[in-house]
């Protein structure tokens, strides 16, 4: 009989104890959702958005299906996409004349383009262009200005957008997240930056530049550029495009394209906006904000959010 007791108070125990962790578990379950949601009621919802305003129009080759496009000694770099059409151009601004031209094989579809360094010891000495392929795992580099092919290198996974910041490059492959690359080496650094706006996803990520710090990227299929902060991920500001969507043909392809003029609009700065197959390239006026560097500790990077890995 005491056996019988003992087992039944044994049973009891038992129960008890996994009501008591059930209880713990959905408390904890409590705090978390708690916390979940005074950060993400911390986090700012959404950025603000600014129209650009446009400084000038340029011709730009119609048959340029803009995959990434930068400017270096006062000629646009341009590398095009689309099988049996890619290219990588260095063209006159003034004019749109192309003044060199190298087509990719057929096999390749050209995307994000930028320019570094050649030697990380010598950052003014020669540079190279590194153009992006979409889906077939390479990275084509050539000499600057002449596009004569250097050598090839492998990536994981897509290439859409490609800008290189100093010993680094940052890589996008449409979605919200954003790999660096060794600018040597081109080798992952294993460094990764999840875009965000307050906690929403901020996918689609294409064609990028750096502006004084911060990082400009197209959004695939939207008349926007997300000008995002290095550190958090976070979106601090969009640029709205539609003045430029207004003067263009109805049924015009994606904007797409962005490059950055240091000594445009007398020394104010200018970012250079295009499309594919845009007839027109627009030179807009610097923001405000990217006038000068990011802050260290932006407003919009609250800790918790695990934004930046590394
Ligand atoms: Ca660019």
């Amino acid at each position: 009989m005491r056996l019988w007791a003992a087992a039944l108070l044994c049973l009891l125990c038992a129960a008890s104890s996994t009501v008591s962790a059930q209880a713990e578990r959905l408390g904890q379950a409590e705090r978390l959702g708690q916390a979940e949601r005074a950060t993400q009621a911390a986090l700012p919802q959404a950025a603000s958005a600014q129209a650009v305003v446009i400084l000038s129009r340029l011709p730009h080759q119609q048959d340029a299906f803009t995959q990434g496009l930068l400017l270096h000694k006062g000629a646009f770099y341009e590398s095009t996409g689309l099988y049996g059409q890619s290219s990588l151009r260095r063209t006159d601004p003034a004019t749109g004349r192309v003044l060199a031209r190298r087509n990719l094989p057929r096999r390749l579809f050209g995307e994000g383009l930028a320019l570094c360094s050649a030697d990380q010891h010598r950052p003014d000495g020669p540079q190279r262009l590194l153009q992006l392929t979409w889906r077939e795992g390479l990275i084509l580099a050539y000499a600057a200005p002449d596009l004569r092919p250097l050598s090839q290198h492998a990536l994981r996974g897509q290439g859409w957008g490609l800008a290189c910041q100093g010993t680094r490059l940052a890589l996008s492959d449409g979605t919200d997240t954003l790999r660096f690359l060794d600018a040597q080496s081109l080798a992952e650094t294993g460094e990764t930056l999840r875009v965000r706006e307050g906690a929403r996803p901020v996918e689609r990520l294409n064609e990028l530049e750096w502006v004084n710090g911060w990082l400009l990227a197209n959004i695939w299929g939207e008349d926007r550029i997300a000008v995002i902060h290095p550190a958090s991920g976070q979106v601090a500001l969009w640029l709205d495009l539609a003045p430029l969507r207004r003067e263009l043909a109805p049924g015009a392809e994606a904007a797409n394209g962005i490059a950055y003029d240091a000594n445009a609009d007398a020394g104010r700065g200018a970012l250079c906006l295009t499309g594919k197959r845009w007839s027109t390239l627009f030179t807009v006026a610097l923001p405000a904000l990217l006038r000068q560097p990011p802050p260290k500790a932006s407003a919009c990077a609250t800790s918790g959010t695990g934004q930046a890995e590394s």
